[in-house]
């Protein structure tokens, strides 16, 4: 993996640590969390990828997650639905059918909506995909900016998941989709804290949204399932020292 897909920040500077994931479309959930957080200038928010589709409003949570990065202390970390956007602007035609097809499969997208409010007719085609990344040149290159990988003295932070801790060997394809990382040997020398499958698969109780934890391997998954799973929930978590155990959750 190269060196741009990865970031360090020194935490220290900032009065409290939090942690959020899978968005998905839907700020409205982000904004009541910060709100009751009562996230401040002086904090950092962490957002461990998929801001986007899914939900009802993707191209508002787009412009919403942006306007905080100038704002505020807030990295956004790429998620696979994010990445499929970066492909919109690629030259290869297996890697744009490919993103095609899933903005196909999935037909509450940023991409409806981008045909939607450019007055464009929803295709699924070269073309229009051309005239979108024309359009939506800022998002578009916001969303294929996005590092991977965020590392800070107590914590990782990744979509997906590692396989472990030495940065460089990670696969990116591997990084944002792999869906076992549970099942990943490797024991962590600080927490790796994760979205990308929401917990209820892992507590096998699809009512529990709850963080799981993983405190023998030290990791920390953070999905509540918001837009995927029904009473689905977007959970910030405050991290306040690197026990990832004693997190305080603002679940919305
Ligand atoms: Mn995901």
């Amino acid at each position: 993996m190269d060196k741009s897909k990865y970031k360090y920040i020194d935490t220290k500077e900032y009065d409290r640590v939090f942690v959020t994931s899978d968005i998905q479309g839907e700020y409205t959930h982000l904004k009541r969390a910060l709100e009751k957080a009562g996230f401040t200038k002086q904090d950092v928010l962490i957002i461990c990828g998929d801001i986007v589709d899914k939900g009802r409003s993707n191209i508002d949570t787009l412009n919403y997650i942006r306007r905080l990065t100038e704002e505020y202390n807030v990295y956004v970390l790429m998620g696979n639905r994010d990445y499929m956007y970066s492909l919109m602007k690629s030259e290869s035609e297996r890697e744009l059918n490919f993103f095609l097809s899933y903005a196909k499969k999935n037909p509450n997208s940023l991409y409806s909506e981008m045909c939607l409010k450019a007055g464009v007719e929803l295709k699924y085609d070269a073309k229009t995909v051309k005239i979108l990344v024309s359009q939506y040149k800022n998002e578009i290159d916001f969303l294929s900016s996005l590092p991977v990988i965020l590392e800070t003295d107590d914590f990782y932070f990744v979509h997906a998941g590692l396989k472990n801790e030495n940065i460089y060997e990670q696969d990116i394809n591997a990084c944002l989709t792999m869906r076992d990382f549970i099942s990943v040997e490797h024991t962590f020398s600080k927490y790796c804290v994760v979205g990308h499958v929401p917990v209820c698969n892992l507590h096998n109780d699809m009512s529990d949204v709850l963080p799981y934890i993983d405190t023998q391997r030290r990791k920390l998954f953070i999905d509540g399932g918001l837009t995927t799973v029904n009473g689905g929930k977007l959970n910030l978590l405050y991290l306040p020292d690197r026990n990832a155990e004693n997190y305080e959750l603002i679940s919305v």
